[in-house]
């Protein structure tokens, strides 16, 4: 199958291919041996491999790749609503809609890129009625970043939720912790929605876990013990991070993770997901995240 984002493709850096299901995907190669997937299908990171050929996204086994539904795993764009209440869908629309490509580049420091944009749909319109023009950016060098801009193009002002979901894959969840989040104020959506501040420096999960911690430091740390390694979270334009493990009974619940995957990953997700954040008529927002992993971190 011919790609139609053939003229886009870079030798050696990105090349496009048939993917899961009956979606194409994008494949980002840095110098380093570093790697990419991309689905254009969510503007969806489904894989970012190390120089040293590592998987360090979680993707489940179970994932499936078909429109309406959400990839389970990598890092999906939860956009324009995280919650689940009112008319959008849970986590919006963004995930399960597919981003124009837009263009792909090879910087002069060999960083390698890829740009797609959403755009309203009359779907989107039926249920979030403003005029956006969405872009996300993921760049590929020693680190994976992804950026995300949003412009108002209507006449009124909206208000929008965002993060992105990402699903780091850990060697065993026993022995992983989140660091930097010590005297955060969280609310614990498996407690009614209880509040509470963040006590520990190290934050292990021993149980399902979903919180959302507000205001957020801007960088944060997952270190798995077993691996000796570590990732490094860098946030920008984002308040919040969500820490999420569905723990044995939820992960044997969903149709899409195989039972024993609760002990495989961790989401440490970053985005705006308490407040909304408003957007005038006519004016950007930009969110970035960096990341980072290093072996012998730990
Ligand atoms: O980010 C945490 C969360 O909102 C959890 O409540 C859980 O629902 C998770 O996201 C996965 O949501 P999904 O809609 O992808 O199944």
């Amino acid at each position: 199958m011919s790609s139609s984002h053939a003229a886009l493709e870079i030798p050696d850096a990105v090349t496009f291919e048939p993917g899961n299901g009956e979606f194409e995907r994008a494949c980002l190669t840095h110098r380093s041996g570093a790697r990419c997937e991309l689905y254009p299908y969510g503007g969806h990171v489904t894989s970012w491999t190390s120089s040293a050929g590592r998987e360090l996204l979680f993707l489940s086994e179970r994932a499936e790749f078909r429109r309406g539904k959400a990839i389970r795993g990598g890092i999906p764009i939860i956009f324009p609503q995280f919650s689940g209440q009112g008319p959008l869908p849970a986590h919006g629309f963004a995930r399960n809609t597919i981003w124009k490509v837009e263009s792909t580049n090879l910087s002069p420091e060999n960083d390698v890129g890829i740009t797609l944009s959403l755009s309203p749909s009359d779907p989107s319109r039926a249920i979030w009625p403003h005029d956006f023009l969405a872009t996300l950016t993921v760049v590929l060098n020693e680190r994976l970043t992804l950026t995300m801009s949003l412009e108002n193009r209507g006449s009124e002002s909206f208000q929008f939720q965002n993060a992105f979901h990402s699903y780091f894959r850990v060697s065993d969840i026993a022995r992983t912790a989140i660091e930097g989040l010590r005297g955060v104020a969280f609310t614990d959506f498996l407690q009614g929605g209880k509040i509470e501040t963040e006590t520990r420096e190290r934050v292990s999960i021993a149980e399902a876990t979903d919180r959302a911690y507000t205001d957020a430091p801007d960088t944060l740390r997952i270190v798995d013990d077993a691996a000796r390694s570590a990732f490094r979270i860098r946030k920008t334009g984002m308040k919040d991070a969500v820490v999420w493990n569905p723990w044995k009974e939820k992960c044997a619940a969903l149709q899409d993770m195989l039972p024993s995957e609760y002990l495989r990953m961790l989401c440490v997700e970053t985005g705006n997901v308490g407040t909304r954040v408003t957007l005038a008529p006519g004016a950007a927002w930009v969110a970035v995240m960096e990341l980072a992993h290093d072996v012998g971190a730990a």
